[in-house]
Formats: structure tokens, sequence, C-alpha cells
């Protein structure tokens, strides 16, 4: 029986600094999403888009932008992805920016509590997205999800996977990390959260970074991929509203998603903060969409499959 892939649209920007990311899952199905994976012997579902809240484009309030907005949001990306995993699908969450990840991390790690899962979730971004209101520059709430995950930020979002912390910092490898907030770096020190960043992949290679990242993972683990594709180096992926140079080059951001394949435990999956306003002719998407079939196995190279 094919593999069930559920795609969920958040299209929404209510936690970024720049507009348009509300416009990522339009870019990914125009990109043709849904034939790749087809092709790669998916069943593939699209569930459409969550109808949330407008942007009102607001400053901060307490250190937050748009909270209850943001809120209301992940609520509904929780649920969905929740009730995709109940029914055995692979969910595949297109946003959006990424404070929808405490939606969809919250669900997943709900769903591995109560399937007895293990749970390794690999963060691939530009940045640690560690922020709190009292040290975020901007109060732009993409900034702060896996402080949020961990237990640090707003009771309406840190509760939201019904567990405080939804997630033990023990279970997440952040990837590519190369812009850190000086408050935000001495917090991700405190929680003690494994960061492999470009310094990292450049001394050792990505290769051994995935390897380190991956170790521990087996049978009984569901890996779950943030894919921030600022991750990405702006030369590749221009199409996102937080570009940093000095990023994954297209062969390494290969290789990162191929040996993520190869455990064949991939369990769901985030495409976050694409913004198509700030695209050339879709290539950003068109790029994005070529690493997630790696991530499903697309073997580009001369191996065989066993
Ligand atoms: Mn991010």
């Amino acid at each position: 029986m094919k593999k069930k892939v559920s795609l969920i649209g958040a299209p929404t920007d209510v936690g970024a600094g720049e507009r348009g990311s509300s416009m990522g899952p339009e870019a990914l199905r125009v990109a043709n999403i849904i034939p790749l994976l087809e092709a790669h012997d998916l069943e593939v579902i699209d569930t459409g888009n969550l109808s949330g809240p407008p942007n009102p484009w607001l400053p901060p309030t307490n250190g937050y932008r748009h909270l209850a907005e943001v809120v209301a949001w992940n609520q509904l990306v929780h649920e969905a992805v929740h009730a995709e995993l109940l029914k055995g699908h692979m969910p595949i969450l297109m946003g959006g920016d990424h404070c929808l990840g405490i939606g969809s991390i919250s669900a997943v790690a709900r769903h591995c509590r109560e399937t007895g899962k293990k749970l390794r979730v690999l963060w691939l971004d530009a940045h640690a997205d560690f922020n709190t209101n009292l040290l975020t520059p901007s109060g732009n709430i993409h900034g702060m999800p896996v402080a949020c995950l961990c237990g640090h930020g707003p009771k309406e979002l840190v509760e939201i996977g019904g567990v405080v912390p939804a997630l033990s910092p023990k279970s997440m490898r952040q990837i590519g990390i190369r812009s850190v907030d000086p408050g935000e770096k001495r917090l991700v020190h405190e929680v003690g959260l494994e960061v492999f960043d470009m310094r990292y992949v450049d001394e050792i290679g990505m290769r051994a970074t995935m390897q380190q990242a991956l170790a521990g993972v087996d049978a009984n683990t569901h890996v779950h991929v943030s894919f921030d594709v600022d991750f990405l180096d702006p030369e590749i992926a221009p199409g996102v509203g937080t570009t940093v140079l000095g990023g994954p080059t297209y062969r390494e951001a290969q290789l990162c998603m191929e040996m993520i394949a190869d455990t064949e435990q991939l369990g769901s999956l985030d495409v976050m903060e694409l913004n198509p306003a700030l695209d050339v002719r879709n290539r950003t998407a068109v790029v994005a969409l070529d690493l997630i079939e790696s991530l499903f196995g697309k073997s580009t190279l001369m191996r065989r499959s066993s």
C-alpha cells in the first residue's frame, strides 16, 4: 500500500516581520508539489488551506506582535497535524511563517507520547528561533517557536500541546544556524539545545554533522523535519524574508536531506518561510521542492536503492 501524505496549507505571515510567506502554500502547489511527491510512490492528499485570522500588522504589545492571531493559527495547525497523524498519514505543513512550528511540532510530540514513539526534531534554519518577549528585538513570534516548544513563552503558546514543555530540548537538533541574538544565545546554552551551526558544518562537513544529528535514531523514532527555507544559502534560495549569507550550498543541502531519507524514519515535515513576494520566478519554491524530493528518497546520484 502506498504511504499517504497529507498537505496542510497554512497561509499566514502573522509571526513574520515581512509580509508574503502567507503565499507559500500556493507557491509550492504551483511548483508541482503534488505530482512530484506522487512520482515517489506516495499517495498525496491536499487537505487545502486552513483559514485563520488576517494579519493586523500592528506593533508589539509586551514584546509580542499579533499574539492572539498567532495563537489562533497555531491551534488550527495543531489540530490539523494531529488529525492527519491519527489517520496514519504523514503531514506536510506548508507555511506560512515559522511561528507555526509551535502548533505543528507540539502535535507531533503529542502523537509520539500517545503512540510510545521517540521523537527527533531536525530544525533546519539560519536562526535558532529561541527568542522570548524580553530578549526579542522585534516582537516577531517567528523568532520564538523553539523557545515556546521548550516551555519559554506566553502561556497560550507554551500550553498548546497539553503538556509543558511540549518538547524536551534533548529531542531537537538544530542545523545550519548562523544568526543568533546575544540574549537568545545565552538561553540556548542554558537549556542545552544541541546546535550544529555553520561554523561546525564548515569545519567537519555536512556528512559528519548529519551523522551526529541523526545518532540514536532507530526504528521506533519519529523524525520530524522543520525546514525553514532560509536554512539555504540565499544564492540558491532568495525567496525568504530573512536571508543570511553563508548557508548550506545546494549539494550540502541535498546531502543533508538524503541522509535523513536514508534513516527511513521521516514522519512529518514543515516547509516554512517561503516568500513568493521576494522570490524570482518561483525559483526558491522549485529548489525547496527539489530538496523535499530528496527527503522522500529521490536519488540524484548513481546509487542503487537497496
Ligand atoms: Mn525559522
